[in-house]
């Protein structure tokens, strides 16, 4: 902070105070100025204006007196050093003026910086003047240094994973707009200690993946039938994803009637790993929390879930009773579902989501990768819907949109390129787990856990945060929707209008960024109620089994992810 305003001096001012002697100092060292000084460096942007750093000794120094007559406290040594150094400094602002003089330089105020002074320039002084101003009061006999008074931004996060270059949806909006923020959010000192739960409701997941080591609670399997379920019962303990391949022979019976012939898709592990994969481990990639805690319940296996599974999956991972299930000693605040119904919100939903409101808890759910208006569960009241956005902040071609949708963040185009998809944990089996591995995963359910993630992190810092709040406070810190030249804004009403600019009637209020959520987080609390953006929605009564999006919207990406990984041809795009 500046300590005094000072006059502003002119270079007549100066002209008039130069004494003959002074004059011809200051020309001999003006006329070796341009040989002799070089220009400063800035940092980028505006010029904030210059230190000056006094030789030892110009300033006059003041001895401690010793406390021969009085009887010193620590406290009024303290206060006589403080006094003293006020002195000293008056001194040395005293003393710039004249240096000021010499040099012949205007300047607007002069001030503190550490035992340096702080001297700010006359409005408008460019990178150019600044320079020039800096080269004559480098040359003054009483002065050690001139430096520039820079602007300092927090040093980005670049965890040292290998395969975290890879992983553009985690990189600033500079780097690709449609990103998250994360490197500069991940810089930023919360002060963060509360341990938070993430639940990732979904297919299990691989507790032997050494990226999600430490990360992985129990959980519980809530598959209820034994020949979906893959691993020889129905719920139990055990919530380990053992495959959910499909095979042709499988498609051709009754069971598997409808369903079609898939490699595992490994999901779960896929959407733990967007979430909290290691970070600086010297493995892969790197998750959104760190220190999250990851609760797998699982509910699909082969061909999708069926609804009553998913529904206690969901009331079981936020802590409520489940019937014939054990209690839940880890109950998650932020339960992701990347898993949807066509069809409107129904009651079954709606009084499952209402629960978990009612106990402080939010449900993340993808939009869909219909590329159409939202289903369900994305159009129920209470949850907070995410769709995709491409690497350049585009709603990608599949993902699902419209009023109901809290924000956007990345998801991957599908299509190749840098913003193919979004790079997480994943195993090499085709049918059952062989070796732990990475690729790129597409589809709104990976632009969901990037949500779940930030939303555990402003936990971290706001612990007693209800799951609505949390909604609210994660959809109005956002950044805009970017808006691109060749293409048109998405609408609302229309379906397979592929890539398109988002709009707040489509993609929700903005771009998922951690930096602004986490500073949200660490202001202070709002003191009026807040409520999540999302509108009611009728129910539309669909069929009980309900057969799920997720089920071949996913599959077709898992498709498009598997010709990536082993060279087979994608499917056709949405
Ligand atoms: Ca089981
Ligand atoms: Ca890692």
């Amino acid at each position: 902070m500046l300590e005094s305003g000072m006059d502003r001096f002119s270079f007549s001012d100066v002209a008039m105070r130069l004494s003959p002697g002074e004059g011809a100092r200051w020309m001999q060292m003006w006329c070796l100025a341009g040989v002799m000084s070089v220009p400063l460096a800035h940092a980028g942007g505006p010029p904030v204006g210059l230190l000056v750093q006094f030789k030892p000794g110009v300033v006059q120094t003041e001895a401690d007196v010793p406390p021969v007559v009085r009887r010193d406290t620590p406290q009024a040594q303290q206060e006589r050093a403080h006094a003293r150094w006020q002195r000293q400094h008056a001194s040395a602002l005293q003393h710039f003026n004249k240096v000021a003089v010499d040099a012949g330089v205007t300047f607007a105020r002069v001030g503190s910086a550490g035992s340096a002074l702080r001297v700010d320039l006359p409005p408008g002084s460019d990178a150019a003047a600044t320079d020039r101003i800096a080269r004559r009061l480098r040359l003054h006999p009483d002065v050690a240094d001139v430096m520039p008074n820079e602007r300092l931004h927090r040093a980005a996060v670049q965890p040292t994973d290998p395969l975290f270059p890879q992983q553009w949806h985690l990189q600033t909006p500079a780097a690709h707009a449609g990103a998250i923020n994360a490197t500069t959010g991940w810089a930023r000192s919360t002060g963060a200690t509360a341990q938070v739960t993430v639940a990732v409701v979904d297919t299990g997941v691989r507790f032997d993946h050494p990226d999600l080591s430490g990360k992985v609670l129990a959980g519980y399997d809530f598959v209820s039938e034994v020949d979906y379920a893959n691993d020889g019962n129905g719920r139990d303990a055990d919530a380990s994803d053992p495959g959910d391949w499909v095979t042709a022979s499988d498609a051709s019976t009754a069971v598997f009637q409808g369903c079609d012939p898939e490699d595992s898709s490994w999901h779960g592990t896929a959407i733990a790993g967007v979430i909290a994969a290691g970070a600086n481990n010297g493995l892969g990639g790197v998750g959104v929390h760190w220190g999250a805690q990851v609760l797998p319940v699982r509910v699909a296996g082969k061909c999708g879930a069926v609804l009553s599974d998913l529904l206690d999956g969901v009331r079981w991972a936020a802590g409520l009773p489940v019937a014939g299930a054990p209690v839940n000693t880890h109950p998650a605040k932020v339960i992701n579902l990347s898993y949807g119904g066509d069809g409107a919100c129904n009651t079954a939903y709606q009084s499952a989501i209402d629960d978990l409101s009612a106990v402080g808890a939010l449900l993340v759910v993808a939009a869909g990768n219909a590329g159409a208006p939202v289903t369900r569960p994305a159009d129920c009241r209470g949850v907070l819907a995410v769709t995709a956005v491409r690497g350049d902040g585009a709603k990608a071609s599949y993902g699902s949109y419209g009023p109901t949708v809290g924000l956007a963040a990345p998801g991957g185009t599908g299509f190749g390129g840098a913003d193919d998809g979004i790079y997480t944990t994943l195993n090499d089996g085709r049918r059952g787990p062989t070796t732990s591995s990475y690729g790129p995963m597409v589809g709104t359910s990976f632009s969901a856990p990037l949500a779940s993630g930030v939303g555990a992190l402003v936990l971290s810092v706001q612990p007693n945060l209800s799951g609505s709040a949390l909604s609210s406070l994660l959809v109005t810190h956002v950044r805009p929707h970017t808006h691109l030249a060749n293409l048109a804004s998405c609408s609302a009403q229309s379906w397979s209008q592929g890539a398109c600019n988002c709009t707040t009637q489509t993609c929700g209020t903005g771009l998922l960024d951690m930096d602004l959520a986490l500073a949200a987080a660490q202001a202070p609390l709002p003191t009026t109620p807040v409520t999540t953006p999302t509108t009611p929605s009728t129910n539309g009564g669909g069929g009980s089994m309900g057969w799920l999006w997720g089920v071949a919207l996913w599959l077709w990406l898992w498709a498009v992810r598997r010709s990536q990984v082993r060279g087979r041809l994608a499917g056709s795009c949405p």
